[in-house]
């Protein structure tokens, strides 16, 4: 069986105020904001922070850390910290075309979230499997823009 996964793309944080995680990782660690997007349809206020600062260095694609904020209570972010509180939300891993891969998972029985791509950080496509699944990890696929 091929490899479906190219790479680990991010991990996806939850927390209460985005500004101020963002502002954490910048001094703590020298992460810098490369995107920041209010996604209306994902319920979040996001922010991808590149971990590597030479992608060439990293094989050509870097991996980040998406932070994420809640829009409301209500929404799967909003959900997760109540339950749970801050921490790690899902893991987000590379494939080179998503929607064969969701033909692929879905072939193994593990539940699609999403039966048909959706936007994505950065003009990604992306689909959620459920995370009762796999291990209780909630897991994304990203096909990366292919867009400059
Ligand atoms: C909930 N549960 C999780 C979880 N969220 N387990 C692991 N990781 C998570 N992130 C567990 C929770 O502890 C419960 O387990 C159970 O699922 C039901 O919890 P719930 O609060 O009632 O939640 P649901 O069922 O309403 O929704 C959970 C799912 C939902 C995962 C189905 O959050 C979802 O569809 N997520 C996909 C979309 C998403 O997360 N978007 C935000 C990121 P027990 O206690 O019953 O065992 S957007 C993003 O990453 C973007 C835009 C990007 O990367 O570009
Ligand atoms: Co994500």
């Amino acid at each position: 069986m091929l490899p479906l996964l190219t790479r680990i793309d991010h991990v996806g944080i939850a927390c209460r105020d985005l500004e101020k995680t963002a502002g954490l990782y910048q001094a703590t660690f020298g992460l810098e904001v490369v995107s920041l997007e209010v996604n209306e349809e994902q319920g979040v206020r996001e922010a991808m922070l590149q971990v590597s600062a030479d992608p060439a260095a990293a094989g050509g694609t870097p991996g980040y850390v998406q932070l994420l904020e809640p829009l409301g209570p209500n929404t799967p972010v909003g959900k997760f910290l109540a339950r749970r509180g801050e921490g790690i939300h899902h893991v987000g891993y590379g494939v080179s075309d998503v929607r064969q891969a969701l033909a692929a998972i879905g072939g193994t029985g593990i539940r699609l979230l999403d039966e048909r791509p959706r936007h994505g950080s950065m003009g990604a496509s992306i689909a959620f499997l459920h995370p009762a699944d796999l291990a209780g990890v909630l897991t994304e696929l990203v096909q990366p823009s292919t867009r400059g």
